[in-house]
């Protein structure tokens, strides 16, 4: 299982191109460029194991710097000031990883400051 089957190549690309430069990051534009925030509870499910390289349930900071290569091998690594922006974006009980719930949770509450997807 690849993101690509999940999600299209051309979004990744456009999604990839948006963040090529450090720091300019946005997960949040990076999630809809991708088109990961209109798929299913499911779906993200899939994407989140893809993520989660060790199986450990959780995406870690180590897992987010190579967030984006899981996207595409060659795109680059995100600098340590995006991976951890990263997880505080999801990381509702401050532990310094994101569990899956917390992904679906934070991307159901769109009213949520703390939003993720
Ligand atoms: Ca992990």
């Amino acid at each position: 299982m690849s993101l690509t089957s999940i999600l299209s190549a051309e979004a990744i690309d456009k999604a990839l191109k948006e963040c090529q430069a450090p720091e300019s990051f946005d997960h949040k534009k990076f999630f809809q460029s991708c088109g990961l925030s209109s798929k299913t509870a499911q779906e993200v499910k899939e994407v989140f194991r893809i993520l989660d390289d060790d199986n450990s349930g959780y995406i870690e900071e180590a897992e987010f710097k190579f967030f984006l290569q899981r996207f595409k091998p060659d795109a680059r690594i995100l600098t340590d000031k995006e991976a951890k922006s990263l997880i505080s974006a999801a990381d509702n009980d401050s532990d310094g990883k994101i569990g899956c719930e917390q992904m679906l949770i934070s991307r159901v509450s769109t009213h949520c400051l703390r939003c993720f997807l």
